[in-house]
């Protein structure tokens, strides 16, 4: 696997995919079934990447793109998604920027210099940040190499709100209240963080669909932790921008976990796409935007723990519900690290087995 270092080249973009059904959804094309992959479909619940992980360590994982690009393919190979999710983390973006990020065993992520004001948020690296991120587009193209058409790949980066909680807050945590305090407090120092963050993003996801990327992902976390009027100042905004500078060149897919309440606001940012969770109905979602935009999820991801003739038979209904057309099966969240890989595997198949 590792002889092919050093040998990565971007490959043409417009190379026929075999299966096209999520860009096919993303477009609101008709479909004879909808398209299924997981969020976080490559990790822990995988034999095969436990082995891996067990001989590199994360940001060897993520910066070595023969491994980030190994990491992709398995899902795919073993459970037979229809679309892969490049290997990475959104924390690449606040490490691009200057900031420290550790990534600490069964803790998470921990960043021991957080942004506590104006003066740390100026020393950012911001025109340059997206150049420090090479590694992710020689894995994109290596991985679309990989690939060889079979299925879309996807690209990804974390909202500015979502990555504005952990430069700040300088590790996980339910409440992300420093943060929250932090934009209370310090509204301005607040303001140019998230636009600061906005303008790197946007050079990254543009740069990882010239690598190949097929469509990307805003993983929007912690928009939940707002209310409707809060969240649209320091989350829709940015969102708002950065789906508009990228659109014309990719779809976007925007998953806000816990925003049901934006959902319209959302849609109007030129979204080509809508991620869900589960704490509310296909029903509600669907009249929430008037029929009219693609919706992924939004299974509860910890339902994969059931035996799998209620997996298939949820599946069923959940199909039913959201409808064949523009509707992208998914969780509603990443999938959990003590999911049977046969339960994930039937979760797919039943997809791919749907019957009106
Ligand atoms: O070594 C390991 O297995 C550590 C676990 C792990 C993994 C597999 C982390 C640490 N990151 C990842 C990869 C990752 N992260 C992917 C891979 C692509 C795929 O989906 O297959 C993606 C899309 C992410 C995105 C990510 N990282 C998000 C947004 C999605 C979500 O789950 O909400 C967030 C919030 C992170 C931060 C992060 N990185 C890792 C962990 C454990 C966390 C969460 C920390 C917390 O609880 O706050």
């Amino acid at each position: 696997m590792l002889e092919a270092a050093g040998k990565t080249r971007p490959i043409k973009k417009n190379q026929p995919l075999q299966n096209d059904l999520l860009l096919k959804a993303l477009q609101g094309e008709h479909v004879d079934r909808p398209p299924v992959w997981m969020m976080r479909q490559a990790g822990r619940y995988l034999p095969e990447y436990m082995k891996i992980k067990s001989k590199y360590d994360f940001f060897t994982r993520v910066q070595t793109p023969e491994l980030a690009t190994a990491i992709t393919l398995q899902p795919v190979d073993i459970i037979g998604t229809d679309a892969a999710i490049i290997f990475s983390d959104i924390l690449v973006v606040p490490q691009a920027m200057g900031l420290e990020v550790e990534m600490n065993e069964g803790k998470g992520p921990v960043l021991p210099f957080t942004i506590q004001g104006m003066k740390d948020v100026e020393q950012l690296i911001v025109e340059e940040a997206h150049f420090h991120l090479q590694y992710v587009y020689d894995a994109i193209s290596l991985c679309k190499q990989e690939l060889n058409g079979r299925v879309p790949l996807i690209g990804f980066a974390g909202s500015p709100w979502t990555l504005l909680c952990y430069m700040v807050e300088g590790k996980g945590s339910k409440t992300f209240d420093k943060a929250k305090t932090f934009c209370f407090q310090q509204p301005e120092a607040s303001h140019a963080l998230l636009q600061s963050i906005t303008t790197v993003t946007i050079a990254y996801l543009k740069e990882q669909i010239r690598a190949g990327a097929d469509c990307v992902q805003l993983f929007d976390s912690w928009g939940g932790l707002w209310d409707k009027e809060d969240f649209a100042v320091f989350s829709l905004q940015y969102i708002e921008q950065i789906v508009d500078a990228v659109k014309e060149e990719a779809p976007v897919i925007v998953y806000a976990k816990g925003v049901w309440h934006s959902l319209p606001e959302l849609q109007q940012t030129g979204a080509a796409a809508l991620g869900l969770d589960w704490c509310n109905t296909p029903q509600t979602a669907r009249a929430l935007t008037q029929n009219k935009i693609t919706l992924q999820g939004n299974y509860d991801p910890v339902k994969l723990l059931q035996p799998v003739a209620k997996i298939k038979e949820d599946v069923q209904q959940m199909i039913n519900a959201f409808g064949v057309q523009r509707y992208i099966v998914n969780l509603g969240h990443g999938i959990i690290p003590s999911v049977p890989v046969e339960h994930a595997r039937t979760f797919v198949e039943a997809v791919k087995s749907w019957k009106a």
